[in-house]
């Protein structure tokens, strides 16, 4: 099955059809700040994200250097569920660090 599918009916590409075919997909962001240890900030780029000790350092400094840096692209469910897991996990810290999310 699939594109090359000889049984595949062959049609116009409508907007719904690649909505259908390809959700609208969004960067999850990471917010520099003064006070979240750089540590804490490692932790949840490997935790949150699935990120090495040596990407989520990587990102971490870029953050740092830059004031924010993507950590992910993902469809708005999940982007909303790792943005969310994040402000818990540094509420729960007592840091302030922050992740917003936009669309692609
Ligand atoms: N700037 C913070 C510090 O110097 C580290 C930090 C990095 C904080 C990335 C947030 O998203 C962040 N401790």
């Amino acid at each position: 099955m699939g594109l090359n599918d000889p049984g595949r009916e062959e049609h116009e590409v409508t907007d719904q059809d690649t909505l259908l075919v390809e959700p609208p997909m969004y960067r999850v962001f990471l917010m520099n700040d003064d006070y979240t240890p750089m540590d804490f900030v490692v932790e949840i780029l490997m935790k949150v994200f699935n990120k090495s000790i040596d990407s989520a350092t990587q990102i971490m400094m870029s953050v740092h250097n830059n004031g924010s840096g993507v950590c992910g692209v993902f469809t708005y469910e999940i982007a909303e569920t790792k943005t969310g897991t994040v402000h818990r996990m540094a509420e729960e810290s007592g840091y302030p660090l922050r992740s917003t999310m936009e669309k692609e």
